[in-house]
């Protein structure tokens, strides 16, 4: 038996990913290297264009050429790197659709959709869409429960400097509509409470947060493995024998939606998380649960999950509806 035979599986696969994750950080610096090479002249000139969605249209248009590079080139299971404890930040707030009213936790189930054998499952309801998020305005805020201080939406707009710096769009962060991936009623599933997801083992990780606005922060993050939750919850196959290829999450009332690939949801440090900073999620921060994936760019890291559905149709996306590239890679 050869040395590398003799190791689990695992470790060799992690050293691979090391590897192809300190080719990406060279690369990475390149690009930076040619970016701030290209100066100033260029950043005013980008700065004075007209806006799209989240972000100056010609940045957006570099971003997207970037994004289609990093996909010819990169690994899609590179590790992104992991930082010191220390170094974790409070996370500021931003993007707030699907989150402007405060959600009563009692009232909060994951919708699961697409489970194999899902009948099995003593979790398991004939119609998942008949579920009711209940909501509060948050006035009533009870002394230290982080789930009633969201404030009344005026406050929030006043408070978030995203948010009041784009008053001059009339809806501009609901403009991309209702999403085509909505469960038709009577859609059967799982409805889990987060004690389900809780006996999962947790995982800790220290990640740098990049939304494409152009600011980034490490936080602290912990909560399940997507991975994990895939084992526990399997896709069911098609009648083809294969696997969806897609996952598809959204918030409690729709607003807010992403979809993914089913190798972003198997990457390992794509976290299903329920802390951040060691504390419990807070409202606005997407509790109870919401997900982190250091390989994207913010936008696809939704806040507050109410369904997640393995699909094999791509899923509507609310920013790449919007233009935004789908796969939002780093
Ligand atoms: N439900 C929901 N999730 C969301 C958003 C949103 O508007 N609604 N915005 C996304 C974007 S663009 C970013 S940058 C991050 C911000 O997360 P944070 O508020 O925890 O910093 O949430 C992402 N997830
Ligand atoms: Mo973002």
């Amino acid at each position: 038996m050869s040395e590398n035979e003799s190791k689990p599986a695992s470790e060799s696969t992690d050293a691979r990913i090391r590897a192809a994750s300190r080719k990406q950080t060279r690369r990475s610096f390149t690009l930076a290297t040619l970016a701030a090479a290209a100066g100033y002249g260029l950043y005013r000139w980008i700065e004075a264009g007209p806006k799209i969605g989240m972000q100056p249209a010609a940045l957006r248009r570099a971003i997207q050429a970037n994004a289609a590079v990093s996909r010819a080139l990169f690994d899609e299971r590179a590790l992104a790197p992991t930082y010191p404890v220390e170094r974790a930040e409070h996370l500021r707030i931003n993007g707030l659709i699907g989150l402007k009213q405060a959600l009563l936790p009692e009232s909060w189930r994951l919708q699961v959709v697409g489970v194999a054998n899902e009948a099995s499952f003593p979790q398991y309801v004939p119609d998942v869409t008949t579920w009711k998020y209940a909501y509060s305005r948050g006035s009533e805020s009870t002394e230290g429960d982080h789930f009633t201080f969201i404030p009344p939406e005026p406050v929030i707009n006043r408070l978030d400097p995203i948010l009041a710096s784009s008053q001059d769009h009339s809806h501009p962060y609901e403009e991309a509509g209702q999403s085509k991936s909505a469960l038709p009623a009577g859609t059967p599933g799982l409805l889990l409470t987060l004690d389900d997801i809780a006996k999962l083992p947790t995982h800790e990780l220290v990640t740098e947060f990049k939304c494409v606005e152009g600011w980034s922060q490490i936080a602290q993050w912990s909560g399940i493995r997507m991975l994990d939750f895939l084992e526990a919850f399997p896709p069911a196959k098609k009648p083809d024998g294969t696997l969806p290829r897609y996952v598809y999450m959204e918030t409690p009332n729709g607003d807010y939606y992403v979809g993914y690939d089913m190798a972003v949801c198997r990457h390992p440090q794509t976290l299903l998380v329920t802390h951040m900073a060691g504390q419990p999620l807070t409202q606005l921060h997407g509790a109870p649960l919401r997900l982190h994936t250091p390989t994207k760019y913010g936008y696809k890291q939704i806040k507050r999950i109410g369904l997640i559905a393995y699909t094999d149709t791509k899923p509507d996306d609310y920013w790449t509806k919007l233009g935004y590239d789908w796969y939002a890679g780093l």
